[in-house]
């Protein structure tokens, strides 16, 4: 009897040692929008990437169009560890650290090379470490882009002609704050918002230019005004509860992995935007190329000292940020 015990004892953890040997690292990835959309692309990419890389020891499954809730929810699921990672636009993180505010703030990067430089750079590496509070292991950034205004009521050429519009925002204070210094109505609502756009609950939203095209907003939006008023990054994001669980060189496999599907998808999206631009002037929108940026500036200018960045360390990492993008 005791032999048998024994026996069945040392089967068991042969059982477990080999199954362990082969263990096989299941990665759950949440986005909220379709196949196509820019955080999709890194997804698919970095999806592609690391199951090559680890011949096969590393497998993603991608959970898009809202299937598993929306960017709030994804996030919530993601400290949990229910879904390992996700690729989440910059203004939802807001509720779970007020540090994202300091990326997201209004008319910080010059251009996509100023963005690169200091997203990617030391600052950036900050920002990323300080979501380790909230739960989440920061990775890298890719990008939804730089926000252009839409609205289906009159032309946009300066904050004058924002006065009263409804414009949908991101759940994010700051956002919410931007377009009240505006002068518009901000609504904040998840994304996906077609609906409440073709029936007139919103005027308006903001948004890059893939998305105008990808979710077809030319065919519910008639006028668009070029305000590349924030530049909004995704933060690539893993579950910190699961990264510590991971040995090293898997850790800075995905690390490089994610950073090089961000890359490629950074170049693929701006590589469109021309294209993007003639297609929907060619589908009937009204383009404000030239708007009163100056005007724009200084409506939001207060933004700084309000009680959005009072924390010390986001004020201080504020501080750092205006002087690194001057
Ligand atoms: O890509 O909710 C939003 O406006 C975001 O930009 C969304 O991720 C669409």
């Amino acid at each position: 009897m005791m032999k048998k015990l024994l026996w069945l004892i040392a089967v068991c953890v042969l059982l477990l040692y080999s199954g362990s040997a082969m263990a096989l690292t299941r990665i759950k990835l949440g986005v909220v929008t379709k196949p196509g959309s820019a955080q999709n692309i890194v997804a698919e990419k970095f999806k592609e990437l690391i199951e090559q890389a680890s011949n096969g020891n590393i497998s993603v499954q991608i959970f898009h169009s809202k299937s598993i809730g929306n960017e709030t929810e994804i996030l919530q699921q993601i400290q949990m560890n229910t879904i390992q990672m996700g690729i989440i636009t910059g203004g939802p993180f807001d509720t779970f650290d007020p540090v994202v505010r300091v990326i997201n703030y209004p008319f910080l990067f010059k251009d996509n090379e100023q963005a690169d430089e200091v997203l990617d750079g030391p600052l950036g590496a900050k920002i990323l470490k300080s979501l380790e509070r909230a739960g989440f292991k920061g990775l890298c950034f890719s990008e939804n882009g730089f926000r252009n205004l839409t609205n289906n009521k009159h032309s946009v050429k300066s904050p004058d002609d924002i006065k009263g519009l409804k414009i949908r925002v991101m759940a994010s204070a700051l956002h919410r704050s931007i377009w009240q210094a505006l002068g518009a109505n901000p609504t904040p609502m998840p994304w996906p918002i077609y609906t409440e756009l073709e029936q007139g609950v919103i005027d308006g939203q903001e948004n890059p230019l893939w998305v105008m095209e990808v979710y077809k907003f030319y065919e519910i939006q008639k006028y668009m005004t070029l305000t590349r008023h924030v530049y909004s990054p995704h933060i690539d994001v893993a579950s910190l509860k699961w990264w510590k669980t991971l040995d090293a060189n898997t850790q800075d496999l995905i690390q490089r992995t994610i950073h090089e599907a961000a890359v490629f998808q950074r170049n693929d999206n701006r590589s469109k935007n021309a294209a993007r631009l003639a297609l929907l002037k060619e589908k009937g929108m009204r383009i404000e190329a030239h708007p009163d940026i100056d005007a724009f500036r200084d409506k939001v200018a207060g933004l700084k000292d309000m009680d959005l960045y009072s924390e010390p360390r986001v004020q201080a990492l504020l501080i750092e940020m205006l002087n690194a993008t001057k």
